[in-house]
């Protein structure tokens, strides 16, 4: 019976994929060397992750510069329709290369672009994050690379156009506005910052549910267009940018259908976090974030299956009605 499989699971592989981070072959600083020494070292938040050599972003910048940001671009593909998603999955930038994730954004990605920032800028009196973003209202704008290292006259500016706080996501919305020097070419972009989510950590209580609706936010901001990579980060962009993108790709398996033939030899859980530390090392951090991923789709599992199936609602534990409960219906009147 297919439908007590995916509350059953006995999920063999999950303790090993919760300690083992990493998968594919990540460059090692010997290598460095050929790219640029201690000026990549630099650009890296952590010494300890960094984008394997094979999948990593190459900043478009002059002969004999550094093409190094610490960034990866990831690829994901739906199960039944073979609906491609494209993320890039970078690292906090740093003050001195805060520029390069604007360059990024403007070679890699159309408009309009989206960025989500699953990190506040200071957690426990550390910088997690730079803010590389125009904050507030009254410091609007900024340059990029007025007087950069790589000098090729890429002097774009971003513009804050609005900001919001969105309380379904609980996030800062902000819409930005690149545009290049000469006022050519300007590009829309959201910045989407969600704050309730400390590192190695999971979101709690309403941090939960507002995550998914960020989830929701990211995708219809980019026009549900998934060929169009949305640039997500945390500190380290790995642990929090991980989760967040498997969560990303299991809701749309499970809105597809593809969760719904589960048979006991695939842990769709397993088989995305192992697919995400192939192209980054360290997707997912900890059991934590890893249980945190069952959790989630385990109870939107069943609130899916209660809906397909009104018979077995109560066997599962799910009130079938309980995807429309009514708003404004007093606690105290609950059955
Ligand atoms: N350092 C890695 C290696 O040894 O293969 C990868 C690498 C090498 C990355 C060179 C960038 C390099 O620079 P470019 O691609 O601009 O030649
Ligand atoms: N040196 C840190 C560590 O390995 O613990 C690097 C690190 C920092 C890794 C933060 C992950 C981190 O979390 P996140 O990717 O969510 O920012």
């Amino acid at each position: 019976e297919i439908h007590t499989k995916f509350t059953d699971l006995e999920w063999e592989q999950r303790r090993r994929l919760a300690d083992g981070a990493q998968n594919g072959e990540a460059e090692q600083p010997s290598q460095w060397a050929k790219c640029g020494g201690d000026e990549v070292l630099n650009r890296n938040r952590y010494a300890n992750v960094d984008p394997y050599r094979n999948n990593r972003v190459r900043l478009k910048v002059p002969e004999g510069h550094s093409d190094y940001i610490n960034a990866s671009p990831i690829v994901l593909e739906s199960t039944k329709s073979q609906k491609v998603t494209k993320f890039i999955a970078t690292q906090g930038p740093k003050s001195e290369s805060f520029s390069h994730i604007w360059r990024m954004i403007w070679h890699e990605t159309k408009s309009p672009a989206v960025i989500v920032m699953l990190t506040q800028t200071h957690e426990s009196n550390r910088e997690k994050c730079y803010p590389y973003y125009p904050r507030s209202p009254t410091s609007p704008s900024f340059p990029i690379n007025a007087s950069d290292e790589f000098e090729d006259g890429f002097q774009h500016s971003v513009n804050l156009i609005n900001l919001t706080n969105n309380e379904e996501a609980r996030a800062q919305v902000r819409e930005l506005e690149m545009v290049s020097t000469d006022g050519s070419d300007t590009r829309q972009i959201w910045h989407l910052l969600f704050g309730g989510w400390p590192d190695f950590l999971v979101p709690e209580g309403a941090d939960r549910a507002a995550l998914l609706h960020l989830v929701e936010m990211s995708r219809e901001k980019n026009l549900d267009n998934s060929d169009n990579p949305r640039i997500v980060h945390c500190s380290a962009g790995v642990g929090r940018s991980g989760t967040f993108i498997a969560l990303d790709w299991l809701l749309q398996e499970l809105e597809e259908g593809s969760l719904d033939e589960l048979d006991d030899k695939v842990d769709p859980i397993a088989s995305v976090v192992e697919t995400l530390r192939q192209q980054r090392m360290m997707m997912v951090q900890g059991e934590p974030q890893f249980l945190f991923l069952y959790d989630v789709i385990r109870e939107r599992w069943r609130a899916r299956w209660a809906t397909l199936h009104p018979e077995d609602a109560e066997r599962l534990g799910v009130s079938s009605s309980v995807r429309k409960p009514s708003p404004k219906r007093p606690k105290s009147s609950k059955d």
